[in-house]
């Protein structure tokens, strides 16, 4: 699955602790600091955002993975001693903008998980739209036994995914929840056996980038806004965006082909 990527070029190409390949549609984003455990350094957070800002033309989907035996454990606390209210404020924000690139970007992002995905690393697994799990894959918030808060958006994005009550009780009690749980609990959509989700993870992003752009489009940017809205704001913002995707030509080519016997059925998988 991996074998037809290739190196992405220009300034993608300039990014040391992230390894960045594109095969066709779909771009392949490793974290690339396995050493340090993909620990999320300043410079790891300025080149994820700088990726997603910079998604080379054609692109359609995206999937983020870590190199080495984890994929990501969270904030480089060799990088928080002495930072003072000012700093950190500005610190938290610079996670944000990197993390909305994926959330609120221009196409759907797919994680797939193995190890440890703790404190920020969970925060930016939860930016992403998909999440595949494989069987080493564990969840873990040490901010409350580090003696700080999460700052990457953790407190907006994970409740939605667990709930409140699942988020504080990671933090307060320093509970960690395995494959299994965090399948249970929503923090992933898909669980595969150990060493399979970066292919399984590719496998879907390839099935996303087929979707009309547009489509793609509304589910990553109006779904979860309609989600924070009331109920009458939402359908009101839901008509708006039927609206605009039905219009597509790409819509209207694909509802014919359809109707031609010329498109594929919804049938069941597996
Ligand atoms: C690190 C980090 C890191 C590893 N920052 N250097 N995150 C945490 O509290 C998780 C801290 N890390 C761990 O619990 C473990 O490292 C792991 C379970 C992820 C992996 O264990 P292991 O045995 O495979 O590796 P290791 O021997 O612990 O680490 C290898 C090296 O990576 C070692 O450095 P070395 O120079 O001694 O080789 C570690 O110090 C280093 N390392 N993790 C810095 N996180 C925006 S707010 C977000 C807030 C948070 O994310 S809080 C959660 C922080």
């Amino acid at each position: 699955m991996t074998t037809d990527f290739t190196p992405a070029s220009g300034v993608l190409a300039s990014l040391q602790l992230l390894q960045v390949t594109v095969a066709g549609p779909v771009l392949h984003v490793r974290l690339n600091r396995p050493a340090k455990r993909n620990a999320l350094s300043d410079p790891l957070i300025q080149q994820l955002h700088t990726a997603f800002v910079n998604l080379p033309d054609g692109v359609r989907a995206a999937v983020i993975s870590g190199d080495g035996a984890h994929f990501c454990s969270g904030l480089d606390l060799s990088e928080l001693v002495e930072r003072d209210i000012g700093s950190g404020v500005l610190h938290s924000r610079m996670w944000h903008a990197a993390f909305d690139a994926i959330q609120f970007g221009q196409v759907p992002v797919v994680a797939a998980l193995h190890g440890a995905v703790v404190g920020g690393g969970l925060e930016l697994a939860s930016a992403c739209h998909i999440r595949v799990a494989d069987a080493t894959t564990y969840y873990g918030l040490p901010e409350g036994q580090r003696g700080i808060f999460v700052g990457g958006g953790g407190s907006a994005r994970i409740p939605r995914l667990m709930g409140v009550a699942r988020m504080t009780d990671l933090m307060m009690t320093g509970r960690v929840l395995d494959a299994d749980e965090g399948l249970a609990v929503g923090l992933a959509q898909y669980l595969v056996a150990e060493g399979e989700s970066l292919a399984k993870a590719l496998a879907l992003a390839g099935r996303i980038a087929s979707n009309a752009p547009m489509s793609n489009f509304a589910v990553m940017h109006a779904l979860p806004r309609i989600a924070d809205q009331s109920q009458s704001e939402g359908l009101f913002t839901e008509s708006l965006m039927a609206a605009v995707a039905e219009s597509t030509p790409e819509a209207q080519s694909r509802l014919r082909a359809f109707l031609e016997g010329r498109a594929g059925k919804v049938v069941k998988q597996g």
